[in-house]
């Protein structure tokens, strides 16, 4: 076996929104050649820089866990799942991902006793848990999405307390990131608009213009990730997921905030399916825990996310 307190990580669901960035964060601070990144997909981000890359489907878990001893894996970071639209589009294929991948990861924790982590989202919350969602506050979920994070945070929960493993968690708000399209969720919208203005194109935007949620720029939300990996287990009261201080702003109020740097941008508010998602979570969430257990304070506002995204996108188009 190799240095026990050297980490050796293996990402899941690596291809997405979130791993793309935490590809990048980890191999930094815990060195490239540690890393390996996996996702059921077939590499084909020829700019990202990874070492080992790997084709690995969550439900898998023979193969799963050989990639885990064949490579000494202490940590996992498992991103791999289906997000809230389409997962109300296809329940089933979202349960057998969300939950049946998360049960694999965990029952080969238990077995080889390494640290897990594993997000959460702001979609546990239902129309009960009120405008701005406490850590606390109640867990009704009424998409299909959002019951199997409820489902993971309490497997979390389970496993820590029942069999010791070490897991941790994030309720991550919708993440606003420019380096790959968002992964069919409901937030994706604060990611399109941005392409789109960008590129000088009018955008219909698929929720109404007072649709407000809480959302979070993606440094934000990596930097809360290794912070919370990083933290002493002893501090750490909760496994399943942590809610985040987050931003809260309406669907206008973005595209005012894109209009400050692109006066011409175009949008129109035409809502879908998408939208009833929307109504059921809340505008804002508040982060007690993750400020008194392990520090965390968010960094952007709207105005630096906007500033970042549209110079970050400028020079990619
Ligand atoms: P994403 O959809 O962009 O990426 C998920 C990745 O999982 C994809 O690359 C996909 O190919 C892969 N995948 C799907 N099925 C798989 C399987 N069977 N085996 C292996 N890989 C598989 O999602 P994301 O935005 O990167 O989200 C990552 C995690 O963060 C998810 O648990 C999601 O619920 C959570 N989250 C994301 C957000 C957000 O705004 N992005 C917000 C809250 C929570
Ligand atoms: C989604 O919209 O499904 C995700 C999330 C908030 O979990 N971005």
């Amino acid at each position: 076996m190799g240095d026990p307190l050297q980490r050796r990580i293996l990402v899941t669901g690596a291809l997405g929104q979130i791993g793309i960035e935490l590809l990048e964060a980890l191999s930094e601070k815990f060195g490239y050649e540690n890393i390996i990144a996996s996702d059921i997909r077939s590499f084909d981000h020829l700019e990202i820089n990874v070492q080992k890359y790997v084709e690995l489907d969550v439900l898998d878990i023979e193969k799963l866990e050989r990639v885990i001893v064949e490579n000494e894996i202490n940590e996992i970071y498992h991103l791999a799942a289906i997000l809230s639209a389409n997962g109300e589009k296809n329940p089933q294929l979202c349960w057998k991902i969300n939950v049946n991948g998360l049960l694999n990861v965990l029952e080969l924790a238990k077995k080889y006793k390494f640290r897990v982590f594993s997000p959460s989202s702001i979609a546990v919350f239902g129309p009960d848990a009120g405008k701005l969602a406490l850590q606390k506050s109640p867990l009704n979920p009424s998409t299909l999405y959002g019951i199997t994070k409820v489902t993971g945070e309490l497997m979390a929960e389970y496993y820590h307390t029942i069999h010791g493993v070490d897991i941790r968690g994030i309720r991550y708000p919708g993440l606003i990131s420019w380096k790959v399209l968002p992964g069919g969720g409901t937030t994706d919208y604060a990611v399109n608009i941005f392409h789109k203005a960008v590129n000088h194109e009018e955008y219909d935007c698929f929720v109404n213009e007072d649709t407000r949620l809480p959302m979070m720029y993606i440094d934000d939300a990596i930097r809360a990730t290794l912070e919370l990996m990083d933290a002493p287990r002893e501090k750490l009261s909760i496994s399943g997921g942590y809610n985040l201080p987050s931003l809260s702003f309406t669907a206008k109020e973005l595209y005012d905030e894109i209009k400050k740097f692109i006066p011409s941008f175009k949008c129109n508010f035409i809502p879908d399916r998408r939208q009833e998602f929307a109504d059921s979570w809340p505008d804002e969430t508040e982060g007690k825990y993750s400020t008194e257990e392990w520090g965390y304070e968010l960094e952007y506002d709207l105005g630096s996310l906007c500033e970042k995204m549209i110079n970050s996108l400028m020079k990619r188009y």
